[in-house]
């Protein structure tokens, strides 16, 4: 990475030697001062007044233990992380992640992303996103409650409803929000909108398991139809099984699209029919809810083929859709996406490409849809979920998704936009991480040093 500026030069090394060996962090922090670069250049204002210094220090980081007793009685012990990064817009919003991968660097980069993308939803949410190095696979339901308790005994200190809100991420489902969500208000005795994803018996918002899902395939829909295309009988390959994909793999049947693959991490499955009956998308669910982890059982369901230990970044579709992860998407993953002649690369989960490969589709004119953009779709629903708790109501499915749709679009309208106003041409990337700055940049310098 490298800036004409040398003021950024210097942050990016300043950030590196601050964070060190999070090379996560440092890859996400790169890429938006790649993308503000120009609007630095025409408004001094921002690094006059030092918003740039503030902008990648988190606010706040809360690092702690997470003891419990496993089901043989054995005292076990997680690492937990809140990192409240920002709240210049809003209270810090962000999910939780539970997953043995999980340290600081990974709640760090996440959080910095989720302060941009909670920019370009219109609503008013800061960034924030924690988590814990705990692995939920394999473990019953009393040792994930008995874990969810102890993890929110000691959150419950620094959240709330007007001061941050967390939600689930990979690891974090109905499940876990029901008994993180139940610790908390026996705590502090009080029913507040402190979690979204909740179900819908207690607050939780119609529609915010599709919402990830579905706002990426509307915001797909918006690119297609600017470059003139449509997704009528595209094929898509996806990455991942779990929630985002599943609604992902819902709303394209649902426009026409075609899903030729999803994977785990036991590999992929190819499906030349397309993952498209009622029966083949709730068997998604049914995999996801048997905690075994794998999709060659689908595979085996149906008759398809299995590819184990591989991704499905070779194969010939219109659209690539990766689901599951960071960094899942590699150069040699990028050469082959070239090579197969593929020309929208649609990212859904976080930060799912290495800044290499970005590097690589777009010497070779893919068109890339950032996650940032692409997947805020969850975290809009999350706000909605926070709008209906305070008004104490809840909204039907039409409502939130009409407002879903709608947030989407502004999103993709704004992005490109801001990449023609700064000369980045139709670079959707550059487009997302400018617009979010703004606004987020914009309230910083309204509050002064603080
Ligand atoms: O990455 C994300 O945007 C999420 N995991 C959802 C966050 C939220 O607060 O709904």
């Amino acid at each position: 990475m490298s800036f004409k500026s040398t003021y950024l030069e210097d942050l990016m090394k300043r950030v590196i030697a601050r964070n060190p060996g999070e090379t996560e962090f440092h890859q996400a922090v790169a890429e938006v001062l790649e993308s503000i670069e120009p609007v630095l250049e025409a408004n001094p204002k921002y690094v006059e007044n030092g918003v740039i210094e503030s902008l990648v220090e988190p606010e706040r980081i809360i690092k702690f233990r997470v003891p419990w007793v496993d089901d043989s009685g054995k005292v076990q012990v997680n690492r937990g992380y809140r990192i409240q990064f920002n709240s210049a817009i809003g209270p810090y919003k962000g999910g939780l992640r539970f997953h043995p991968t999980v340290n600081e660097s990974i709640i760090k980069f996440l959080g910095f992303e989720q302060t941009f993308k909670n920019a370009l939803t219109t609503l008013s949410m800061g960034g924030g996103k924690g988590g814990a190095d705990f692995d939920p696979q394999g473990k019953s339901d009393a040792e994930v409650m008995r874990f969810c308790q102890s993890f929110m005994t000691e959150l419950q200190k620094y959240i709330g409803a007007d001061t941050d809100v967390p939600a689930g991420d990979i690891g974090v489902g109905a499940r876990e929000i029901g008994y993180l969500f139940g610790q908390y208000k026996r705590l502090r005795d009080e029913f507040t909108g402190v979690l979204t994803g909740k179900g819908p018996t207690y607050g939780g918002s119609i529609l915010r398991p599709e919402a990830t899902g579905f706002g990426a395939v509307y915001y797909a829909v918006d690119m297609l139809k600017y470059f003139g295309d449509d997704i009528k009988g595209k094929t898509f390959a996806v990455s991942g099984f779990g929630n985002v994909a599943w609604g992902a793999v819902k709303k394209i049947t649902e426009l026409g699209g075609k899903v030729l693959t999803i994977s785990g991490p036991d590999g992929y499955i190819y499906d030349p029919d397309g993952v498209s009956t009622e029966e083949k998308i709730d068997y998604m669910l049914e995999m996801r809810a048997s905690c075994r982890n794998r999709v060659q059982d689908y595979a085996d369901k149906f008759g398809v083929e299995f590819f184990p230990g591989q991704k499905p970044w070779n194969v010939k579709a219109d659209i690539l859709m990766p689901c599951a992860t960071q960094n899942e998407v590699r150069i040699e993953d990028a050469k082959n996406i070239v090579a197969n002649g593929v020309k929208y690369y649609v990212e859904v989960s976080n930060m799912p490409t290495t800044a290499d490969a970005v590097a690589y589709l777009k010497e070779n004119n893919v068109i890339i849809a950032p996650s940032k953009a692409v997947n805020a779709g969850g975290v809009s629903v999350s706000g909605l979920e926070m709008t209906q708790n305070s008004m104490r109501l809840s909204w039907s499915a039409e409502e939130v998704d009409e407002k879903l749709h709608t947030i989407m679009s502004r999103i993709f309208s704004a992005s490109i936009d801001a990449a023609h106003k700064y000369g980045f041409g139709d670079d959707l990337v550059a487009g997302a991480n400018i617009a979010g700055f703004l606004k987020v940049a914009d309230s910083m310098l309204a509050y002064g040093v603080v």
